[in-house]
């Protein structure tokens, strides 16, 4: 094991460690062992004057290997291989490329001289994971780069360039050799006193209260990680062992937290959604983008791979709209480049290869076609017809449709396997949620290809079937008929959007379709009305706050007033109407506190997610959890509806759905993948790992 996770060699008096644990380098068991075991017998050997420790492969290290996070931690532990490397009489560089995360960095502040290579990409992105550095970061760092650098890049998990880590102290030097070669440089000019070799736990450093008061007051959105990261480093000018023993108390309690386990669950979503059945099937080379639509969704769509440097063509029918479509991509593109999403000279040969048009034939040579048209299926399958006779063989075509039959749609071409949904989430260029939309017909090829291309655009795509919503919309369609129905029986709109935003939703349904525009959701309404259930609730309320001319945010009235600082204030004409339509239907108003409000919404999320995975729509609980996570807001911390069915428990989830039936028995009704999760004492988790129910 020792000589294939660690690669260690002698240059004459410098040994060289690297660090060989692929992909990442993750700094798990074997390699700590193996690492301190290797320090130990280097130190014994006279020959050895300085050691080198470097990574192998990508980059550096990512840090401690987080799926071992919950689990006992093996000896040596961490901050045990990082006190001995600071402790070493031998002088230890570390010489850093690529990324030097979490562990990896801590690994480096603890050594005595670090040199990096161009292009490094340091963090302590602990808190992300709900946790704090738990190897030194919060004391030696403070050390190095001072209180200020430390609470700037502890607190937010931010990256830093190689550049700005020289600047701040964290590197000694900076260089363009390979890893290995700098750290034989460096310890050489070690050795000749060149460069000295300190101990990092030696430095002492001053209070600086303000800067922590400062950032006490900045921190304050909910999350504890970053206050509790705070707390540790202001105990940084205590001695070492002092400061480090405080780390590793809240370090291990944060451990057990569940926003660290949410944030965790989180973190694999992201990376999990991409092992998908087709994921070995030929990729087809996608050279050149046409987007149809220069509404909202065309204008986002075009951007977002334009921003990844694909020639687009975007079609409009009027030359009117195509010129507000081009200002809007403009204003997209140089966003991206502001905020460093492009290079200045990507961002100019982007806007070379952008082409605007009202002829769709301008599509024939196109590899990708995506319609984003008006959402009605006549109008989509009729330009799909068109597409057909104008398209190149084996081009792909695409539909961004957000609820609608890709399989109609498919059908209406002579190449259904050619077809595939690719919903994207408004705005469509920052978004990362896709949901990859495969019809009965469409090809594996398609399918792999899709989410290469995903990845390329900086997109998370998501595996789903087809049915009314996919994934995201279907759930959402519940989770906002179960907050219409508590509107109706008692809670008044302001209150549910406010206890939807504590629990972490950015904003509540209500405040929602003030922003998407009432008159928008009230046409789908009237357009879906022939094929409601007649078993099911109608709310009515929202079709009538539409019907007194106040359509949202667009017209300063909805649900809410706003004036010019979009500060929102209850409509109480809206009130009126929630009052009156209580008052017609005979409902005498019940009582909802804030956390009914978040159960109910959960538990019929979760209800309906339950439907979807048994119906194969989505492929594992952890895709459901991803497009909630990435597309609809679902605050990060909690991990995603079905992560938390996990924690509340099924027996839980089914009790409240039985008693919220003694209501409403046609909404409220148990998924048979629920019942027979329970009896198999089966939690979603289990079924991440074996996706066969
Ligand atoms: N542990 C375990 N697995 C990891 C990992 C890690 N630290 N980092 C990545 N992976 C897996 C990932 O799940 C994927 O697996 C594969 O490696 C490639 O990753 C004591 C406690 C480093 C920038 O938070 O930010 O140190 O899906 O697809 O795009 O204080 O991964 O292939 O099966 O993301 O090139 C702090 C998290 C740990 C770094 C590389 N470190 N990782 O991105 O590849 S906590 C982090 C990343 C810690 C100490 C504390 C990124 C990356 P699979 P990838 P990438």
């Amino acid at each position: 094991m020792t000589e294939q996770i660690l690669k260690v060699e002698q240059v004459e008096a410098i040994a060289l460690i690297g660090l060989n644990n692929p992909p990442v380098n993750a700094l798990s068991a074997d390699l700590r062992a193996a690492t301190y075991k290797a320090l130990q017998i280097l130190r014994s050997d006279d020959a050895i004057k300085a050691i080198v420790i470097y990574g192998e492969g990508r980059f550096f290290s990512a840090g401690a290997d987080i799926k071992d996070f919950g689990r006992a931690t093996e000896k040596p532990t961490l901050p045990d291989l990082l006190k001995d490397i600071n402790d070493s009489s031998k002088p230890i560089i570390v010489a850093l490329h690529g990324i030097a995360f979490g562990g990896g960095l801590e690994l480096a502040l603890a050594a005595h001289v670090r040199v990096g290579v161009s292009g490094l990409r340091a963090a302590l992105p602990e808190v992300k994971l709900g946790i704090i550095p738990g190897a030194g970061g919060t004391q030696r760092l403070p050390r190095l780069a001072g209180i200020r650098a430390a609470v700037d890049i502890i607190c937010t998990g931010k990256e830093v360039s190689a550049e700005k880590a020289l600047e701040i102290g964290i590197l000694d030097r900076l260089t363009n050799d390979s890893a290995r070669d700098a750290g034989i440089a460096a310890a050489n000019d070690v050795l000749t006193g060149k460069i000295p070799a300190n101990s990092t736990d030696g430095l002492s450093i001053a209070p600086a209260s303000t800067v922590i008061d400062a950032a006490r007051q900045k921190y304050t959105g909910g999350l504890k990680a970053p206050l509790r990261a705070l707390e540790s480093i202001e105990a940084a000018t205590r001695p070492i062992s002092e400061g480090l023993a405080l780390e590793r108390e809240i370090f291990l309690q944060l451990m057990q937290s569940d926003e660290r386990a949410g944030l965790v669950h989180a973190f694999f979503a992201e990376r999990a959604t991409a092992k998908i059945p087709e994921q070995n099937a030929g990729l087809q080379e996608i050279n050149s983008i046409g987007v149809i639509g220069g509404g909202t969704m065309g204008v986002g769509i075009a951007s977002a791979f334009s921003i990844a440097g694909f020639p687009v063509t975007l079609i409009e029918l009027q030359d009117e709209q195509l010129k507000r479509a081009r200002t809007i991509i403009d204003l997209n593109l140089s966003g991206a480049l502001k905020r460093g999403k492009m290079k200045q000279e990507a961002y100019e040969k982007t806007r070379d290869i952008l082409h605007f048009s009202t002829n769709l034939t301008d599509l024939a040579k196109t590899d990708l076609v995506i319609e984003a048209v008006f959402e009605d299926m006549d109008v989509k399958t009729e330009l799909f017809k068109q597409l057909d006779n104008i398209c190149k063989p084996g081009a792909m075509l695409a539909t961004n449709t957000s609820y609608l039959d890709v399989n109609t749609i498919a059908a209406a071409t002579k190449r259904a396997n050619d077809v595939i949904g690719l919903h994207f989430f408004s705005p469509a260029h920052i978004m990362r949620l896709l949901e990859v939309v495969v019809a009965e017909k469409t090809s594996p090829e398609l399918v792999a290809t899709s989410f290469n291309l995903a990845r390329k655009i900086g997109k998370i795509p998501v595996r789903a079937g087809v049915c009314d919503g996919f994934i995201g919309n279907r759930i959402l369609s519940r989770y906002r008929k179960c907050c219409e129905y508590m509107l109706l029986d008692g809670a008044e709109f302001d209150q549910i959007d406010s206890a939807l935003e504590s629990f972490g939703f950015a904003m509540g349904p209500f405040a929602v379709a003030d922003l998407a525009g009432l008159d928008i959701s009230y046409t789908t309404r009237k357009r879906k009305a022939k094929t409601r259930p007649v078993e099911e609730r109608y709310v009515r309320i929202a079709d009538l706050v539409y019907e007194q001319g106040w359509h949202g945010r667009k017209n300063g009235c909805g649900f809410y007033v706003y004036d010019d600082s979009k500060i929102r204030v209850p409509n109480p004409g809206a009130r009126d109407i929630v009052t009156k339509e209580r008052a017609m239907l005979g409902i005498e108003p019940q009582t909802f506190t804030d956390d009914d409000i978040v159960a109910r919404c959960l538990t019929t999320m979760i209800q309906e997610a339950a439907n979807v995975l048994d119906e194969g729509i989505a492929l594992r609980p952890v895709d459901i959890d991803a497009v909630e996570l990435f597309g609809y807001g679902f605050p990060r911390h909690r991990g995603g509806p079905l992560h938390m069915a996990d924690q509340i428990g099924l027996d839980t989830i089914i009790d409240r759905i039985r008693t919220y039936a003694e209501e409403d028995d046609y909404f409220w009704r148990v998924p048979t993948l629920l019942k027979q999760m329970l009896s198999k004492n089966q939690t979603f988790a289990d079924l991440n790992i074996s996706p066969e129910k």
